[in-house]
């Protein structure tokens, strides 16, 4: 077999131009009913807090620059009653579909929080990913606002987070647009190093084996 010097010039170009800085991704939002998910998706995608949001299944597709990289976002917030909420097959075709994970709590609802930390061991296993691969997830406990009415503590969540490898966030979509902003904007960096970390084993080696390839050196393995 030929290699085609032009060929290879082009594919290098191509891995490092303009279009090495765009990046689409898809991102579910889930949770068990009524702990703010379709407030929290509204409130990134418009800034403002609307209070009802109705129970509308929707995909929404946004495009955000982060570091200089646009991003193509297509964010499915999902509604779905509490006992559908790990087991339906269509929460399998949200797990399969996604890249990363937005599990919603609130901070009110023990029980909401009691289904995240289910939902983490569930997406965990439904990917099956292996070795040093993580599956980009966020924890977002909502309603930060409603102290009088918190009965799971930051605590609690921040732990949840550190023993299953996740982020975590409180935040409250009703009073902040910023704090929603840096949980997406935190998956989002996520999502990227795990797309790094799947990549890095055929990255510059393989680059480099491609040019050896087409202008004749032997050696690339002392690299
Ligand atoms: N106080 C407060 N209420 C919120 C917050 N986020 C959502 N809500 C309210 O909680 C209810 C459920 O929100 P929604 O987004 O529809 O929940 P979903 O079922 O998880 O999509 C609505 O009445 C919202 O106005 C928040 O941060 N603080
Ligand atoms: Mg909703």
């Amino acid at each position: 077999m030929v290699a085609n010097p032009a060929n290879a010039a082009e594919h290098l170009v191509a891995m490092t131009g303009p279009s090495a800085l765009k990046m689409e991704a898809n991102i579910v939002i889930l949770g068990t009913d009524n702990v703010g998910k379709s407030a929290l998706t509204v409130r990134f995608l418009t800034r403002r807090f609307i209070g009802e949001y109705g129970d509308i299944e929707s995909i929404y597709t946004h495009n955000v620059l982060v570091d200089g990289r646009e991003i193509t976002l297509s964010i499915w917030d999902s509604s779905c009653s509490e006992d559908q909420c790990c087991e339906s097959s269509l929460q399998e075709r949200r797990v399969q579909w996604a890249d990363g994970f937005v599990l919603v709590y609130s901070i009110c609802d023990r029980s909401s929080f009691n289904t995240v930390a289910k939902m983490v061991q569930h997406i965990k296993a439904a990917k099956g990913l292996q070795g040093a691969e993580k599956v980009p997830i966020v924890i977002v406990g909502n309603k930060r606002d409603l102290q009088h009415r918190r009965t799971v503590t930051s605590e609690e969540g921040r732990l949840l987070a550190l023993t299953t490898d996740c982020q975590f966030y409180e935040v409250s979509a009703a009073e902040n647009y910023h704090g929603v902003l840096v949980a997406f904007h935190g998956l989002v960096d996520r999502i990227r190093v795990s797309r790094l970390a799947v990549r890095k084993p055929a990255g510059i080696k393989s680059i480099v084996k491609s040019m050896s390839a087409v202008f004749g050196r032997k050696r690339t393995d002392s690299l």
